[in-house]
């Protein structure tokens, strides 16, 4: 059967009257952790449904999952629904080469975290990331932190780059909240990731988000994401507006950074308007004569800071 019909009849099964929709929040070892309209329910497998799907493909966090209640109040899990957005590390790992590890389910958002200063924000990280989200088609947008330990303008110069090529920026400062109700609004009722390097201020981020949700900050990060396969997402949370949220390690840390080098430059998204105009059709846009990419870099159409980025990665250079 092929994954797509079986997908459809998880569907049909979805509307059975004694069953419960709810969200992955956490899965661990077979067990799975599932928010339903009745509250928080641990569930394991149903039988059947180990059979069908291979064992590590079954259900993730930010899956969609029917359940049954158990008379001990724990539940099976009947039935995964199609997702409709993924994060997944593609290739590497002991299950072949082309078996696809999903780490996070129905991802609307990933909000890359990066601090304005302490960390020193490197750009050229920023640009990675934004390279993995376009080419797995996430919505990024970009929470620049620690804004109280700059001047506004020294906060903005940093990121207006970015904002000029159509990414959202959000400033805040965790410690004064300034800025948060824009992120909170921008992760109301939505999935999103929230990713950076160590220190930028994710898990204050989420705790001044929600305060109420008492995270424990540093201890996620030393206990959970040292783990066998350098540990993907740890579980999601549950906010008090509707959506989820994840705090995780870098995306690149976990093992995503592998886009083919053809595709690169549509993944720096300014680029794109020049694609197709070159002379030569495989153009790289690094020699070749005749390119429509380095003639708009000419003219002042692109940010020399971002092709400099983009020619680093297509001729390898670190
Ligand atoms: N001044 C200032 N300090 C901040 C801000 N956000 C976080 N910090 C501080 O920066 C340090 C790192 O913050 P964390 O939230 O632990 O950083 P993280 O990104 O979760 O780091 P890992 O869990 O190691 O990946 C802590 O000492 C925070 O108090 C901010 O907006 N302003
Ligand atoms: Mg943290
Ligand atoms: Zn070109």
């Amino acid at each position: 059967m092929t994954k797509r019909s079986r997908e459809g009849s998880s569907l049909v099964q979805a509307a059975h009257p004694d069953r419960l929709l709810g969200t992955v929040l956490r899965a661990q070892s077979g067990f799975f952790w599932v928010q339903t309209a009745n509250g928080l329910v641990e569930c394991r497998l149903r039988g059947k449904l180990k059979q069908e799907r291979l064992a590590t493909d079954i259900a993730v966090i930010g899956d969609c999952v029917e359940i049954s209640l158990m008379d001990d109040g724990k539940g099976a899990v009947e039935a995964v629904l199609p997702r409709r957005s993924k994060l997944a590390r593609r290739g590497a790992g002991s299950r072949g080469a082309h078996k696809e590890d999903v780490l996070v389910a129905n991802l609307d958002q990933v909000l890359l975290t990066f601090a304005c200063t302490a960390p020193t924000f490197a750009p050229r990280m920023l640009d990675r990331y934004l390279v993995i989200c376009e080419h797995s088609e996430l919505e990024a947008v970009v929470v620049a932190t620690k804004i109280d330990l700059i001047s506004p303008a020294a906060a903005q110069a940093l990121f207006a780059p970015y904002e000029r090529i159509g990414y959202k920026v959000f400033y805040v400062s965790n410690t004064t909240g300034e800025g948060l109700d824009a992120v909170r609004q921008q992760v109301a009722g939505r999935t999103s990731v929230v990713t950076g390097k160590s220190g930028v201020g994710k898990s204050s981020l989420l705790n001044a988000l929600y305060p109420e949700l008492q995270l424990a900050t540093a201890a996620v990060s030393g206990a959970l994401n040292k783990g066998r396969h350098t540990t993907t997402v740890a579980e999601l949370i549950a906010l008090p507006e509707g959506g989820f949220l994840a705090d995780t390690p870098g995306i690149r840390e976990i093992g995503l950074w592998q886009v083919p080098a053809e595709d690169l430059a549509w993944c720096y998204r300014e680029l794109r308007p020049f694609l197709g105009e070159c002379f030569y059709a495989g153009c790289t846009h690094i020699h070749e004569p005749d390119c429509a990419v380095r003639a708009a870099l000419g003219q002042g159409a692109l940010a020399p800071e971002r092709y400099e980025s983009y020619r680093r990665l297509q001729v390898g250079e670190e």
